[in-house]
């Protein structure tokens, strides 16, 4: 079957076409999920959930760095023009449904299944309020950190700083957390664990290997994910639709500017 990973028996690659540009519309076999994705953080999330929770999914690739979010079609997905987008095809009352927003993703995917979020009581607020540090700390910092270390001229070092000041600092809430139950939402694996993951697997990457040392609990809790079966399959389709999208090194001037509003987009003044 066309892209079938018999270990992995979630994902089907849909795409003979490298780059989508219409993506409502090149589906070949008709799966439960549709996941509008490229290779970054946010979307590795909603890849670990559809594995772990055995949804059936077609990836439909979204080439960021090739400016495909902004396409008619993508828009009426995602206003936003951000991946991940998710399509329901089995939501409830009969009609597709159309999800974007990584922490709403989770939650959809996680009631719709009853997998990884409690459905009651302190236990799922546990959850979703460690999620959201993911959601409004960890993902931004992160992502500011990186867009100042690798994208911004040179000569920014105020901005620099604070960003990797305010990462080290929530690794360390992270650390302290992970110091005194066993995942982040408490005693179970759950969604503020999948929301996480994909981040803090970087920190050797972005802070330097060494750095990895300062966080012995989360590389631990790091490690113990990335040995779960689904992660893994997660990470293989994560390695396709890479191959099937422009990375940032391949971007041109004009798409780089337009996804970071600079040059002929910045609307500053
Ligand atoms: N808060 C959003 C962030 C999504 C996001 O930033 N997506 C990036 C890739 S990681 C994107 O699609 N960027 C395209 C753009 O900004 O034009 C979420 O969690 O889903």
């Amino acid at each position: 079957m066309r892209g079938r990973n018999l270990a992995c028996p979630g994902w089907r690659d849909v795409g003979r076409n490298a780059k989508l540009q219409r993506p409502a519309i090149i589906t070949l076999e008709t799966l439960m999920i549709d996941l509008y994705a490229m290779g970054s953080p946010n979307v590795v999330k909603i890849y670990i959930a559809l594995e772990e929770m055995g949804l059936p999914y077609a990836v439909h690739p979204v080439d960021v760095f090739g400016e495909a979010q902004f396409s008619p079609e993508f828009l009426r997905l995602n206003p936003n023009a951000k991946v991940p987008v998710i399509v329901d095809r089995e939501a409830a009352g009969g009609k597709p449904y159309t999800v974007f927003e990584s922490g709403a993703i989770l939650v959809y995917l996680a009631d719709k299944t009853g997998q990884f979020l409690p459905k009651e009581g302190a236990a799922r607020y546990d959850a979703l309020q460690w999620m959201m540090v993911q959601m409004t700390t960890i993902g931004p910092m992160f992502g500011q950190y990186v867009h100042f270390m690798r994208f911004a001229p040179k000569g920014n070092d105020y901005s620099l700083n604070r960003y990797r000041t305010q990462v080290r600092r929530v690794l360390e809430v992270l650390e302290g957390r992970l110091a005194v139950v066993p995942f982040l939402g408490g005693q179970s694996y759950s969604i503020a664990d999948i929301a996480t993951f994909p981040c803090a697997r970087n920190v050797g990457t972005f802070l330097g290997k060494a750095a990895e040392g300062d966080y012995p609990k989360l590389m631990a809790w790091v490690a113990g994910i990335a040995a779960r079966p689904a992660v893994v399959c997660a990470l293989a389709a994560v390695d396709d639709v890479r191959k099937k999208t422009t990375q940032f090194d391949h971007a041109n001037a004009e798409a780089m500017d337009r996804l970071f509003g600079r040059g002929q987009h910045n609307a500053a003044a």
